[in-house]
């Protein structure tokens, strides 16, 4: 044996928590052996690892369905984006990509990818920007992807932030990404300069992607134009396909502006299609709305419908410190804080929910589902998180006490209390757990 996790709490997906305390057993491959109600007594064998949880919440890994690693770290290079906008954020980052070079991708994306390490996130979906004739971050990226393969998953997507019709060269250029090992096929409707070609660009990446046995995840409709309306057709595309929950659409920040009646019809057509929808709320909170006056909106996609019309909705990142957001440490755990008020998932039953869009309803946004999980046979990736609940972990957004990947702890987060010293009591630890 491995290891062995001690009185722990287990989230069951969903949301949800398994009853009473479990003990895990980690075999020597890195795998789960089994999972057994706590019995205090038990050991690991010798050579094993024990790690009494004390009650604390045991998950699989954070997974990340929407990041750009090849951006990550440039804000402000070669300048700020002063407009606060999605276009003039494209326009900044144009000039940035012309300075690219494979040691600038890999040095920015593995710093992130430590970041989430320690942040418990083993599984990351990064979009990877293709409109560049030296597709310098694709080639930098699929190293990176090597390099982690041990301890982290890492998806590619082959984006083409400039587009693939209007830009030139741009099919060629997905194709070729493609070609190199990029695992998804992106594309960017809404910048398209017209409708038609908006619909172009997604029948090209469909037929990409069916031709090399891919998934597609687009950004669709991430503008606040109620007129936007690519989500249906990538819908429609993934039902006729057959790709079905193998296609992703990202941002749809247009579905914030659409009328109640085509809301309706599009509830239904994103539950039958199967598709995926991925809000990433720190960027969209940040760019949209800065054309409005008041009132002003808020650039979210339909997260509470389309989550009670059935469909899979997940948070992701997208940005970290790059033109589109200044900030952020790769912490799922503040996505699904943000992205839950951005939401208003703010009922008792919200909040894990929540919780799930970072974790499991994000896997099989990866469409990792089988291997995700702690049921025996899984590979033995979690964390222990000091939180009773999924609902304390987002609340008090804990740093993980222990990451394991396959067996073996990457990350380690030792306790550090804050002292109190209040009028009239003796110092004591600040205790912000509630019964
Ligand atoms: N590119 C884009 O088109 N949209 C975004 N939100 C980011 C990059 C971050
Ligand atoms: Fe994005």
């Amino acid at each position: 044996m491995l290891m062995l996790v001690r009185g722990a709490r287990l989230y069951a997906g969903d949301g949800r928590v398994a009853p009473g305390l479990v003990d895990v057993e980690v075999a020597e491959g890195g795998h789960v052996a089994r999972v057994v109600p706590y019995d205090d007594q038990r050991e690991p064998a010798s050579t094993g690892r024990l790690i009494e949880a004390h009650g604390d919440l045991l998950s699989p890994p954070f997974v990340e369905p929407h990041i750009h690693l090849d951006t990550a770290l440039t804000v402000g290079e070669p300048r700020p984006n002063a407009s606060g906008t999605l276009w003039e954020g494209i326009a900044r980052w144009s000039e940035r990509k012309r300075t690219l070079t494979r040691e600038d991708v890999i040095g920015r994306a593995t710093e992130v990818l430590r970041w989430q390490a320690a942040n418990g996130v083993l599984h990351v979906r990064t979009h990877c920007d293709v409109t560049d004739e030296r597709l310098v971050a694709l080639d930098a990226l699929a190293e990176v992807r090597d390099r982690v393969r041990d301890v982290m998953t890492l998806q590619i997507v082959a984006f083409p932030q400039e587009g693939i019709v209007s830009f030139p060269g741009g099919e060629r250029l997905l194709t070729e990404a493609v070609a190199r090992g990029a695992d998804v096929v992106g594309a960017i409707p809404h910048f398209e300069d017209t409708r038609e070609d908006g619909v172009a660009s997604l029948r090209t990446a469909f037929e990409l992607a069916e031709r090399h046995g891919l998934r597609v995840d687009a950004h669709c409709d991430e503008i606040d134009d109620e007129q936007s309306r690519f989500v249906e057709v990538l819908a429609t595309l993934a039902l006729r396909s057959g790709l079905r929950d193998r296609a992703t659409a990202s941002h749809t920040t247009a579905m914030g502006s659409y009328n109640g009646a085509y809301s309706y019809k599009l509830q239904r057509l994103l539950a039958r299609s199967g598709i995926n929808l991925v809000a990433n709320p720190f960027a969209n909170l940040g760019l949209q709305g800065r054309f409005d006056g008041y009132p002003k909106r808020r650039g979210l996609t339909q997260v509470k419908e389309m989550l009670a019309a059935g469909v899979n909705v997940a948070f992701g990142h997208d940005d970290v410190m790059d033109p589109w957001n200044p900030l952020g440490t790769a912490d799922p755990l503040q996505t699904a804080l943000v992205g839950l008020y951005a939401a208003q998932l703010t009922g008792a039953e919200e909040i894990p929910t929540a919780y799930s869009m970072i974790t499991d309803r994000a896997a099989a946004v990866l469409g990792i589902g089988e291997e995700y999980g702690l049921r025996p046979g899984c590979p033995a990736d979690f964390v222990l998180l000091p939180a009773g609940s999924p609902a304390e972990a987002v609340r008090r957004q804990v740093r993980p006490r222990y990451v394991v990947s396959r067996g073996r702890v990457v990350a380690e987060t030792p306790a550090a209390p804050t002292r109190l010293a209040w009028p009239g009591e003796a110092p004591v630890d600040v205790d912000f757990t509630r019964p």
